[in-house]
């Protein structure tokens, strides 16, 4: 379905370049161009090792053999392959051009500024997706995905992103905002022809809209709370008093040694981040210093603060905490400290050190009621494989993987289905009244309709439209 959005500060006039493969040195490098100059510029800087049959037009959509030369005098900058596209079949749906070369910083920042040197512009994040957006081809979420699918570490995330830049979630909404369209015409019928307005069926389209709009907004919402991690990974944050093996643990989650291990208690002091897959599932791992407010540790008293502030921190934000114990050591008072301060929110915990002598039972009174506990060594690695399913499962609640296919709405846009949901909402409570007024459901539904409009972008504010591509990277 073509998407036009009305932003005109948007409108794509200049011809844009942009390397858009990752930076540094690779198997090979793109260079892009897009706009009305594209092939102008193209072939400005092309020399085909076969003459083209026509100079001016080239063979579309083919892999062409030759050179990026400097125009100013011929010399050649690299050896590459080179596709011309002609709008509206291209990425971007405007002419367009790639060059693909060697995928060296020099090489590549070369033949760009060559580019830059014919009248391109440089492209900013996301601007190839934008105009893709603007031309027609995509909607606003299915942008997003690409940007997800772009950033996605797990197969799971990938493979839902795929779902979403299919038009998945799109789709969807088409239902809900014909059910929206069509209250919304009754109640501005009401308002325009007031005679009429006693023939205003309210329970009837209250009913209408709770069975075309609010269910099915309510199901997606659903489907995303439940498949959220699976979409966008998750955040578990190991926490413990000092020494009791999170950062050992750490290292043996990873499979490396990231984080300093060390016998001496205080040893990590800032929070650090790595990705971690929980079969297929993605997830961001932190190690922290110890979260207990035990003896301050002499000169490095303020030090101590400031990372138990980062880890506090780090564990309001997780999805899922890591409770470390020492299962060779009785629990201290600081173990407690640690637990309270993970009460009340998903954790797991985990009684470390299970190559030594046992100095409690995981029966233990003291533990918390409902907190699953696990024996692990992160010497010896035993109990790992049995944690990471554990982890997976809390993550997930234990919730199967969402159907191939099944697009999720990312957080942007839940937000805006729950401000629909509930604008929808507000107009059913109205219109079942006796003598609705008009007016007031007239509003809320146009309010639930912008809300779903900056979903797919049917009418999505430009500045929703630009905080998005903003968040992309540049050559995409
Ligand atoms: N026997 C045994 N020792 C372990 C195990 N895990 C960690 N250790 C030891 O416990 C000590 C502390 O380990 P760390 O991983 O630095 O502990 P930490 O909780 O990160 O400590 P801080 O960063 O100081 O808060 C080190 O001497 C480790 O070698 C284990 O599973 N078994
Ligand atoms: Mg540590």
């Amino acid at each position: 379905m073509p998407h036009h959005p009305t932003a005109p500060a948007l409108a794509a006039a200049e011809t844009i370049a942009a390397i858009s493969t990752p930076g540094g040195q690779g198997g090979i490098g793109i260079v892009r161009l897009s706009g009305a100059q594209a092939w102008a510029v193209g072939l400005a800087l092309f020399r085909p090792s076969r003459p083209l049959a026509d100079s001016t037009c080239p063979p579309l959509r083919r892999l062409l053999h030759g050179h990026v030369i400097d125009p100013s005098g011929g010399e050649p900058v690299d050896e590459v392959l080179c596709a011309f596209f002609q709008a509206p079949h291209s990425y971007t749906t405007e002419d367009s051009v790639e060059f693909q070369g060697h995928g060296g910083p020099a090489a590549l920042g070369r033949v760009l500024e060559l580019a830059l040197g014919q009248g391109c512009r440089l492209a900013r994040p996301g601007e190839f997706t934008l105009r893709a957006y603007l031309g027609g081809r995509i909607s606003l979420d299915q942008a997003e995905a690409v940007a997800g699918l772009i950033a996605a570490q797990g197969r799971t995330e990938a493979r839902l992103a795929l779902a979403s830049l299919a038009g998945g979630l799109g789709e969807r909404l088409g239902p809900p905002r014909q059910g929206l369209l069509a209250v919304a015409a009754a109640a501005e019928a009401a308002i325009d022809f007031p005679e009429d307005l006693a023939e205003l069926d309210g329970p009837g389209l209250a009913q209408a809209l709770d069975a075309e709009v609010i269910s099915p907004l309510v199901r997606l919402l659903e489907e995303r709370r439940r498949g959220r991690v699976f979409a966008e990974g998750a955040c578990v944050v190991l926490a413990g008093r000092p020494n009791v093996g999170k950062s050992s643990l750490f290292n043996a989650l990873l499979g490396r040694q990231r984080a300093i291990v060390h016998h001496l208690a205080g040893t990590t002091r800032d929070a650090l981040e790595e990705p971690l897959l929980l079969e297929g599932l993605a997830c961001r791992l932190v190690d922290t210093a110890c979260l207990g407010v035990g003896a301050a540790r002499g000169a490095c008293a303020g030090l101590d603060e400031l990372g138990r502030q980062a880890a506090r921190q780090r564990l309001s934000q997780a999805d899922l905490s890591l409770v470390v114990l020492d299962g060779s050591e009785p629990l201290t008072t600081e173990d407690q400290e640690v637990l309270a301060q993970a009460a009340g929110r998903p954790r797991l915990l985990a009684v470390n050190k299970s190559d030594l002598d046992a100095a409690w039972g995981l029966e233990e009174a003291s533990l918390p009621s409902g907190a699953a506990a696990l024996r692990v060594s992160a010497r010896s690695g035993a109990g790992l494989e049995e944690l990471v399913a554990a982890l997976k499962a809390a993550l997930t609640g234990g919730q199967p993987e969402p159907p191939p296919g099944q697009a999720l709405a990312n957080q942007r846009q839940a937000l805006a289905l729950e401000r629909s949901l509930a604008a929808a909402r507000q107009a059913a409570g109205l219109l079942g009244r006796t003598g609705p007024a008009v007016e007031l459901v007239s509003l809320e539904l146009g309010a639930a309709l912008a809300a779903l409009g900056e979903v797919d972008g049917l009418g999505a504010p430009e500045e929703v439209i630009e905080e998005i591509f903003s968040r992309f990277c540049v050559g995409k």
